[in-house]
């Protein structure tokens, strides 16, 4: 029998030394690619806590389809809350590649035991709020989501390249609803303003805490999982966003918000960021209610799972009716 060569058996510090080269490169980790443990907890963290964000982040939206103003207000709000959907489905696919499953991090998330974004725990209290969350909400999203696409840990990059195309679409239909507003009546206009004024903060924290009080970002930034800090990010969104602000004719609600001619940026206010913890920590104005709606769902849709799971454990026979002489072009129904 002929000898076969035993594949050399890399060492641990050989392993690492692969992988801080493919970082180092710029280049991407990919899911069978051997990863230190702390960056792959690093990635499932963030990568869960963005996808649940997504799916959460349906909840203050969908509110407003069923009293949307006008048809088209309805289909453009409709596909908006589907798209944030698709979003969440493209990152827990993305999670599912470092070996969580999807069922484990919505357990997670029901539990408390991740998180999602602060943002969504807040109350869409107008109308004017569905355009605020596209204008203020996306708008930050994006800001913080273009760099990702050049994130280390290629699924989560590719699934932010797909995602971002979406979100400057939704940035700019918010930006169109808040505009039609404004060229509306005084008490449109004042409609906008007290939205504004109320998502003002909160999206100013969604980009997390200050850098000198951000435990994740040195790591993260080492390796290449974010590429900016939280302070860089958020001074570029107040930047884009106050040229905005100013042709869509509303007021920023912060007195400190400035030009500086010398940092060639704005100098502005910060948040209340005892508030922000508090938010996180889960005692935000609607943490209970999200958490308890979104538990509400999975719940409600455990026969959905264990009857595909019990159809894919069969031989996938379908005795309820004869398919085999369908000829139709249609998609069968299983
Ligand atoms: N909210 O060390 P730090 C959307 C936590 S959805 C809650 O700076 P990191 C949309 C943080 O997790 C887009 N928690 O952390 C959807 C950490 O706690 P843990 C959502 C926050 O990870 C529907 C601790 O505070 N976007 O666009 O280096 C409709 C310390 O923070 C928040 C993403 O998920 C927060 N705002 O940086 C419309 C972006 N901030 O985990 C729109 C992806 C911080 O150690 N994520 N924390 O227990 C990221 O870029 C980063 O994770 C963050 C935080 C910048 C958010």
């Amino acid at each position: 029998m002929p000898v076969v060569a035993e594949p050399e058996q890399e060492s641990e510090a050989q392993l690492e030394a692969r992988f801080e080269a493919v970082i180092n490169r710029k280049d991407r980790v990919e899911p069978r690619d051997w990863m230190p443990d702390a960056y792959r907890r690093t990635l499932v963290r963030q990568v869960a806590q963005h996808a649940h964000s997504e799916i959460i982040g349906m909840q203050p939206e969908g509110a407003w389809i069923g009293r949307a103003p006008s048809l088209r207000r309805k289909a453009i709000l409709l596909a908006k809350v589907q798209d944030e959907a698709g979003h969440g489905l493209y990152l827990y696919s993305a999670a599912e590649t470092l070996g969580v499953s999807r069922q484990e991090l919505t357990e997670m998330l029901i539990s408390g035991r991740q998180k999602y974004s602060s943002i969504f725990n807040y109350p869409t209290l107008s109308y004017a709020d569905v355009g605020t969350i596209g204008w203020l909400v996306d708008g930050a999203a994006i800001c913080n989501q273009v760099p990702l696409c050049r994130t280390s840990f290629g699924p989560y990059g590719r699934a932010m390249i797909r995602i971002c195309k979406e979100e400057s679409f939704h940035q700019r239909q918010g930006y169109e609803l808040l505009m039609t507003m404004m060229r509306g009546t005084d008490e449109q206009r004042a409609m906008v303003q007290e939205s504004v004024d109320r998502f003002w903060w909160p999206s100013l924290m969604m980009f997390g805490p200050p850098d000198d009080e951000s435990p994740n970002t040195a790591r993260s930034m080492a390796w290449g999982v974010k590429t900016h800090t939280n302070d860089e990010l958020r001074q570029r969104f107040v930047d884009m966003t106050v040229p905005q602000a100013k042709a869509l004719g509303v007021t920023l609600p912060d007195p400190e918000l400035v030009w500086n001619e010398e940092r060639g940026a704005h100098d502005f206010g910060q948040p209340d960021w005892d508030e922000f913890w508090d938010v996180v920590k889960g005692n935000g104005p609607c943490n209970a209610q999200r958490v308890a709606h979104r538990k509400k769902a999975w719940d409600d849709g455990a026969w959905v799972r264990e009857a595909a799971l019990a159809f894919a454990a069969g031989d996938g026979s379908d005795t309820s009716s004869d398919t085999s002489s369908d000829t139709s072009d249609g998609p069968r129904t299983a």
